[in-house]
């Protein structure tokens, strides 16, 4: 497979960033912020028609291997590279038997994972060239129809449908799990055992496609290859295996010649000048957080793709500080959780899970035509290298509470304001699913995971969605309301859910936009 390619194809440093002064500063015709999924299917489709463009990420470039040889540490023994700038891990799962046996105090350093902290909730996103690719679960998932046509009713579903979610998953390198192979492999024994709870209770199971190569994680199970998904690696990357954006999109990008990326640069700001082009003041750190100096470029069509919070931020920056006034009042609301809740319930001694869990999930209970309480759980995996009879889920349920972001000038930075109470029907949906099925089983839920008492861990989202949402801050392809040539193209436009996990649909709407804006604005 073609692993480890990234370094010489993404092919940095072509463009040189000079000193801050007009007349000395670069200027290049399009700028793409961040390299997740919105950014990289926007930046290929810019050098595909010939658009000379720049993608800045203020992450690494994750190219080289580490003292253990590899790029990326496990999660059972994570290290500097695991987090983005913490003195310790911020695991999901964070205590076992309420002791804290998961986190780890590790140097502070450019990790590949980040927790962005605002009060009641935190959020983890990834932090590199590929963003969020590089740290999830791979899990490739087109949301219902009828459901999509619901969160987006502007966008026409029958093009989605039929064009962009299959260009979305092609692109992606989506597959599907061998079906012969999965009934009788051991590292998804846990997802069968779940599935046979579920089932004892009524309910509905489903494959889920995945962007990690099962064909791959096949020859893991024989021994042929080193493991990856099978050696507990998720949530701080993948050394193998996994087609994160860095194997898709962004070589490809690169690979047209006409687009550079730019890592450890995190664009700070950026104004409107007369002419109407763009100047993004832009900061370079080294991987120690290290300040190098700052630069300004220039840029006349300029993308955000710094994810939900990202993206956010950056424009309600530009309007509160009165750079870009105009800016429309929805920027900073309209986000969500994509309702997510983590939840573990205790098994039976005979229902083992294996020591060897594949950190690629590969199957769904899907209870989403449930009139009251609709929820898709992913059947998640803990691998935690020994057995420890664990049922983990995360559920994904439709929430309809929102949150907003406001600024706060002293920090210089967007507030999400999100209370406690707002993950209750999150909750309320994930027991009424969950109940159920530990009542058929003779299960409980376990209380020792989640650093205090509760079952339901509803204060962290691995979805974050919103923020600048498609129809309301932006026109209905992104174009941002009350200033040309500036775009959104990330999950911020999508309003707080999918129903499903998000990349996939992320990756589809950013396909179906550049296209129209390709056409029509360049
Ligand atoms: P995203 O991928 O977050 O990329 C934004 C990029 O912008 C990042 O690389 C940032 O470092 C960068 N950035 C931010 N601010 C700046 C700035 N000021 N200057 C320069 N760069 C900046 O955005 N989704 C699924 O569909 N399936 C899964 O199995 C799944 N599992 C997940 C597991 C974990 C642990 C996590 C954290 C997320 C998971 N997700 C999953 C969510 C998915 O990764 C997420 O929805 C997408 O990555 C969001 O894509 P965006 O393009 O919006």
């Amino acid at each position: 497979m073609a692993a480890m390619q990234s370094a010489a194809v993404l092919g940095l440093g072509a463009v040189s960033l000079g000193r801050a002064d007009a007349a000395e500063r670069p200027f290049v015709p399009a700028v793409v912020v961040g390299s997740g999924y919105g950014s990289a299917a926007t930046a290929l489709r810019l050098g595909e028609a010939g658009v000379s463009t720049l993608v800045l990420e203020m992450g690494r470039l994750w190219d080289r291997a580490g003292e253990d040889g590899a790029i990326f540490c496990s999660m059972l023994q994570p290290d500097h590279r695991a987090m983005w700038f913490k003195a310790r891990t911020e695991a999901p799962l964070s205590s076992l038997l309420w002791m804290d046996l998961v986190n780890r105090d590790i140097k502070p350093f450019a990790g590949v994972l980040d927790r962005v902290h605002h009060g009641d909730m935190s959020v983890y996103v990834g932090r590199g060239v590929g963003g969020g690719s590089l740290v999830n679960g791979g899990m490739a998932v087109t949301p219902r129809r009828g459901y999509f046509e619901e969160v987006l009713p502007r966008v026409d579903a029958g093009e989605m449908y039929g064009r962009f979610f299959p260009l979305a998953n092609r692109m992606l390198g989506v597959n599907t799990v061998d079906r012969t192979w999965f009934e009788e492999c051991e590292s998804y024994r846990y997802a069968r055992v779940s599935r046979g709870h579920a089932q004892r209770a009524g309910l509905r199971t489903t494959f889920v496609p995945n962007v990690y190569d099962f064909g791959y994680m096949r020859r893991e199970e024989r021994g042929e290859v080193p493991k990856s998904a099978l050696s507990s690696e998720v949530i701080y990357g993948n050394n193998h295996g996994k087609r994160s954006l860095d194997r898709s999109y962004l070589p490809a990008a690169v690979g047209t010649g006409n687009v550079t990326i730019q890592s450890l640069h995190r664009v700070r700001s950026f104004r409107q000048e007369p002419d109407g082009t763009y100047v993004l003041t832009v900061e370079r750190i080294d991987e120690l957080g290290n300040m190098l100096g700052t630069t300004e470029i220039g840029c006349r069509w300029l993308f955000l793709g710094a994810g939900s919070m990202g993206t956010t931020e950056l424009l309600l920056r530009a309007r509160e500080t009165g750079v870009l006034p105009r800016l429309d009042d929805s920027v900073g609301h309209g986000w969500g959780t994509n309702g997510n809740v983590m939840l573990g319930r205790a098994l039976h001694s005979w229902d083992r899970t294996g020591s060897v869990q594949s950190g690629m999930p590969a199957l769904g209970i899907d209870n989403w035509d449930d009139p009251v309480h609709p929820v898709f759980a992913e059947i998640a995996p803990l691998p935690a290298g020994l057995e420890l009879l664990t049922s983990l889920s995360l559920a994904i349920t439709r929430n309809p509470e929102r949150g907003s972001f406001s600024y706060d000038p002293a920090a210089d930075a967007a507030r999400l304001h999100w209370s406690a109470s707002q993950g209750k029907p999150s909750v309320e949906a994930a027991k009424a699913l969950f109940d159920p099925i530990n009542r058929a089983n003779g299960t409980v839920y376990r209380h020792d995971l989640f650093g205090d008492s509760r079952a339901f861990e509803d204060r962290f989202t691995y979805h974050p969605l919103g923020g600048c949402v498609l129809g309301e801050a932006t026109d209905d392809f992104g174009r941002v309301r009350g200033y040309r040539n500036l775009y959104v193209t990330d999950g911020s436009l999508i309003p707080g859910s999918t129903g499903v996990n998000p990349f996939v649909t992320i990756t589809a709407l950013a396909e179906r936009n550049i296209d129209r804006v390709l056409s029509e604005d360049f």
